[in-house]
């Protein structure tokens, strides 16, 4: 049977739970034991459980339908199903961690061989590992879930952050987590945590199979889950015993069919072709109108349909911090990214706007500012594929609650959209195009801060122009991501990953990792701040164990430099926990045998650069960085975006 706990009495206690359960789409159910066969197990806390309920016939029967099963020879153990599972997934790579719990598939997985196994040297490590491979490929041909393993208790407890992070930025990510014995569940056994307890808000979706005839429908359900609609990371929570049972017989199961039959799951919502024509009369009478580009864009692979609608209907497009390289950046109609620490055109455009049409986007906090004051004189267009977003935070003229990429193919090629030279619009955008640009040139030429140190953007900058804004990059968090942001010259579309809706210090490492093993021919940029590389500095081991080929850039400011930014603004500059001794990042770097440049002297900047670039293999390059930069423009948290802090002077 499939025994489903029914979340619906938490949703009216907490309306946290109810956000939670928005937004994954999956409004009745999160959590799911599975166990098509009636399972006792005997707990000596719980005594009995049971996962043959009342409707386990019914439900039982449904589940053998969906999967089609049919008898085979040889009896398979639950880890080979695990891996006939990633296998019919088409997985190429693992990453994980071993232990106790999870032995019996890593077990498995040695003596298969089927797919490349990647050990991080610390479970964060694989969820950012799983997350690269994810966000990389869904702009290919061949787009992957990345998959990370982990045993039960500490090891499932790193991976947490991660997934947070894989759910905060819709990234599709499958962790099998090894469980304590179901005997023991419940008792405090050794290296026990409540894994599906702990994941469950962060996550889509979260599984413990009871029993292995479960096993390998559940992993082909969370496949298809983590990967379908709005994306986002899925747990299966595999308990010790379960993973070493043998199937009475072998389940011939159909991967197509085992798609979730869940209440409120609406993994393609179909498109209201009537409001489609409103948003398109909406358009066509706007004088000032302006795209917000938003993720969605790119997970659906519309960079080039939008660049034509962009031309097409003469519209200027702001990006968000994920919908950066949608469409070159450069482009003429490009405002850059929009937000906290966007561009001052793309804000002032946004407030100046008579439509705002969002694509693919939520109107986080950090794109809109004060909601009270945001798009009050504006009419409102939401595409979206996630219904819970729409109205969430803005409220919408027109809300289209679709595939951006099904709406973008519509409204490009769509006969009754007009295009309009819109001159007065583009030129006023000039006037804030230009309102900073020729300070920000100058501070980039001059490359040196008021501490006598290398400017950020300079770098950047220089980087920039040494790669033609060709390369991927991949971001931490702080300043040198918001700079990164703002002064790469994207020209690739999907070439920009950072962590964005948690902020996750330490995810670019290993991100980079995940992001070369898919698009092993681009060169790979993981730039990180001196405070976010020490935090998942370990994977230096398995970039050297691999050979993996990232050029690695340390900002380092001496500083965790965003917050200093906050203190120097906000507090007075009192610099409370910000400041940091760091360690010889030469020996360091010595240790895993990657060549090491540091860098000092503005002269010195692009010859290093160009040394990491050709270099074949990994180069690690470390700069060091004025602590006194402030990134400019800056909308204060609670304010508006016409409260944008334009200069320190002003
Ligand atoms: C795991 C985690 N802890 C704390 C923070 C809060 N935080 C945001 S930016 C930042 C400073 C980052 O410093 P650094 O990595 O040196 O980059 P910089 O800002 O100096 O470029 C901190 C502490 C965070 N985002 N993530
Ligand atoms: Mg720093």
């Amino acid at each position: 049977m499939v025994e489903t706990i029914e979340t619906s009495s938490k949703m009216s206690t907490s309306p946290l739970k109810v956000k939670q359960m928005r937004k994954s789409c999956l409004p009745f159910l999160k959590y799911r034991l599975t166990s098509p066969q009636a399972t006792t197990v005997d707990n000596p806390i719980l005594g009995n459980i049971t996962a043959d309920g009342p409707l386990s016939t019914n439900r039982r029967k449904k589940a053998t339908d969906r999967c089609r099963q049919t008898k085979g020879k040889d009896p398979m153990k639950g880890t080979e199903l695990v891996l006939k599972a990633l296998i019919d997934n088409k997985v190429k790579f693992v990453f994980g961690y071993t232990g106790g719990a999870i032995m019996p598939i890593f077990d498995e997985m040695e003596k298969q061989k089927a797919f490349k196994f990647i050990m991080s040297r610390h479970e964060q490590g694989a969820v950012f590992m799983a997350q690269g491979i994810s966000r990389a490929s869904l702009s290919t041909h061949d787009p992957r879930t990345g998959v990370c393993m982990a045993t039960s208790g500490p090891g499932a407890m790193n991976l947490v952050t991660g997934i947070a992070d894989a759910g905060m930025d819709s990234v599709p990510v499958l962790a099998i987590t090894g469980q304590v014995p179901t005997g023991v569940i419940a008792t405090d056994a050794f290296q026990e945590s409540d894994v599906v307890g702990v994941m469950m808000p962060l996550t889509k979706q979260t599984y413990m199979p009871l029993s292995i005839d479960d096993i390998e429908s559940t992993i082909h359900e969370a496949m298809y889950v983590a990967s379908n609609g709005r994306s986002g990371p899925v747990v299966v929570d595999i308990p010790k015993d379960v993973q070493i049972q043998e199937a009475d017989s072998v389940c011939k199961i159909d991967p197509r069919a085992c798609q979730p039959k869940v209440p409120g799951y609406f993994a393609s919502p179909s498109l209201d072709m009537d409001r489609l024509k409103q948003a398109v009369s909406l358009i066509n009478k706007s004088v000032r109108p302006i795209i917000l580009c938003g993720h969605g864009v790119i997970s659906s692979n519309s960079g080039p349909t939008l660049q034509a609608l962009v031309e097409r209907s003469r519209i200027p497009v702001a990006f968000t911090l994920h919908g950066l390289s949608a469409i070159p950046v450069d482009h003429p109609a490009s405002l850059g990214m929009v937000g906290m620490h966007g561009t001052v055109e793309a804000n002032r455009a946004l407030l100046h706007a008579d439509l705002i049409i969002s694509l693919g986007m939520r109107f986080d906090d950090r794109v809109t500012g004060n909601l009270a004051e945001f798009a009050r004189h504006a009419e409102v267009i939401h595409v979206e594929i996630d219904p819970s977003e729409i109205d969430k935070n803005v409220k919408t003229t027109v809300a289209l609650n679709a595939d951006v990429k099904q709406v973008l193919d519509l409204l490009e090629r769509d006969p009754a959209l007009v295009s309009r030279p819109r001159n007065s619009w583009f030129a006023q955008i000039d006037t804030f195009r230009n309102e900073i640009a020729d300070q920000l040139n100058a501070e980039i030429d001059a490359g040196i801060g008021q501490e006598g140190q290398l400017l950020a953007k300079t770098i950047v900058s220089r980087l920039s122009h040494l790669t033609r804004g060709k390369d991927i990059i991949v971001g931490d968090v702080g300043q040198h991501q918001m700079i990164l942001a703002r002064f790469y010259n994207f020209q690739t579309v999907n070439s920009w990953f950072t962590s964005g809706g948690a902020g996750t210090m330490g995810c670019s490492l290993p991100m980079a990792i995940g992001v070369k093993l898919a698009r092993p021919d681009e060169r790979v940029w993981s730039v990180s701040g001196d405070g976010g590389f020490q935090m998942n500095i370990q994977e230096l081991g398995t970039i050297m164990e691999h050979g993996i080929d990232v050029k690695i850039v340390i900002m380092n400011n001496g500083y965790l430099g965003m917050v200093r930014q906050w203190q120097t603004l906000f507090y007075d500059g009192r610099y409370a926990g910000t400041p940091m001794k760091n360690p010889d990042y030469g020996a360091i770097a010595g240790a895993y045998g990657i060549p090491y440049l540091k860098v000092s002297e503005l002269d010195q900047v692009d010859a290093a650069i160009e040394a990491a670039r050709d270099h074949e293999g990994a180069f690690m390059l470390e700069f060091l960085c004025d602590p006194s930069e402030i990134v400019l423009p800056m909308i204060p948290a609670g304010g508006g975006i016409g409260d944008m802090i334009v200069s320190i002077s002003k």
